[in-house]
């Protein structure tokens, strides 16, 4: 059996997404995922142009070895559009590979090592009542983990917060701008955290994703101040280019640290991990190198006590999530798996067998990954430009998003 055909699809049903599909000289296909939030187009090139042509005739079954040729052999090593494009091919390598022995794909990573896989939600609001109320909302549909994202009175624009039912960022084609103020920030939300454990008791896990905003010293008085509420995580408080900032944060403070949702490659995160810097890895299939690469960074962490985090926002499509099931399934130190659901229209364009039931997602048991595209319906959907914001300080200053 050969790879006969690869097909790059893009489409916008309710959101941008582009998906590669692999078809074998059997007649089977394979799916993965390769959007990259704002810079589609750059992933969707980079598989046409230079990945596509490299496919066709070779054996589908060789998932490790088209791996590393499509790594080591464009030289140029790492980056979000390389791996996000690597990891399209790998996923939907993946999914053909189930589809032969006729098993889900977890069963091929070892089997299963818990029931289902326990998910946090996204609660948020433009009042601290209306933020209760949203948490109260994941709680009664079985929730046990749900993110905290509130308002803060003066600041106009807050990350993760919005009245609309699917939070989505990337709006316009030009980057929105919004003014970003870190004093306030750091004092409106530890009296929010205190309400919110002071309404749900000890039992609901509760975290809070801070978007890269801070400094390391900021960020070690934020989770210092966060202490009494015991939150599971704390993400992304700074930017994780230079791990010496976590090591400045980790002297201050136990509030455990999620970090990786930008990372694309084992070497983003190797020292964050190796050093016992942060608790969580946040890296997901598609934007770090496919299920095969993503397993490797999963391993890494299992030996220094740091548990799977993987981002799942709403940019991630269907077949990023199926995948991610299958592995956070397998893994031995699965942590929690973000879960924002899809637009109607997005779950119609990618038929998929996941489902929720009482706190915990559960992958499909078709063979392979168990999603697929509707690509006539796809179609109907094109593409539209749209940018992520930016964040700047009240002085003009460009700030982190
Ligand atoms: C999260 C993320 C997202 C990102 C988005 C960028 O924790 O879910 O921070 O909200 O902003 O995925 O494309
Ligand atoms: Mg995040």
């Amino acid at each position: 059996m050969s790879i006969a055909a690869a097909r790059v699809i893009v489409c916008s049903p309710g959101r941008n997404f582009v998906t590669l599909k692999i078809e074998t000289s059997d007649g089977l296909t394979g799916v993965g995922d390769a959007t990259l939030n704002g810079r589609e187009l750059a992933v969707a090139a980079y598989l046409n142009e230079h990945v596509v042509p490299l496919l066709i005739g070779r054996d589908p079954a060789r998932i490790e070895d088209t791996w590393q040729y499509l790594y080591k052999g464009a030289y140029w090593r790492r980056g979000p559009v390389t791996m996000t494009a690597i990891a399209a091919v790998d996923t939907a390598l993946w999914d053909i590979k189930g589809k032969v022995a006729g098993l889900p794909v977890y069963q091929l990573l070892g089997g299963r090592s818990r029931s289902g896989v326990s998910v946090y939600g996204h609660a948020n609001g433009a009042t601290v009542d209306d933020l209760l109320s949203s948490v109260a909302s994941f709680v009664s549909r079985g929730y046990r983990a749900v993110r905290v994202q509130a308002a803060i009175p003066e600041i106009s624009e807050m990350y993760g917060v919005s009245a609309a039912a699917i939070y989505e960022p990337a709006s316009a084609a030009i980057p929105a701008e919004s003014v970003w103020s870190t004093e306030h920030y750091l004092a409106h939300l530890p009296g929010v955290l205190a309400r919110v454990r002071a309404e749900f008791g000890p039992g609901l896990r509760l975290l809070h994703d801070v978007h890269h905003r801070l400094t390391p010293i900021e960020a070690a008085r934020l989770g210092k101040s966060l202490e009494p509420y015991a939150l599971t995580w704390l993400e992304d408080p700074v930017p994780a280019e230079l791990p010496d900032g976590y090591r400045l944060i980790r002297q201050h403070t136990t509030t455990p640290l999620a970090v990786g949702e930008v990372f694309n490659s084992i070497w983003d995160g190797e020292r964050l991990i190796r050093e016992q810097l942060i608790d969580y890895i946040r890296a997901t299939v598609v934007h770090a190198g496919g299920i095969t690469h993503l397993r490797r960074i999963f391993d890494l962490a299992a030996l220094h006590h740091v548990r799977t985090g993987s981002h799942g926002a709403t940019d991630l499509s269907p077949i990023c999530m199926s995948a991610a099931l299958h592995l956070d399934l397998a893994v031995p130190n699965f942590g929690l798996q973000e879960y924002m659901p899809h637009a109607p229209e997005t779950d119609e364009v990618f038929p998929h067998g996941y489902r929720y039931a009482d706190g915990y997602l559960h992958p499909s048991e078709e063979p392979g990954l168990g999603v697929d595209i509707d690509e006539a319906l796809a179609a109907k959907y094109p593409y539209r430009p749209a940018s992520l914001p930016v964040s700047r300080l009240a002085d003009g200053t460009l700030h982190d998003w």
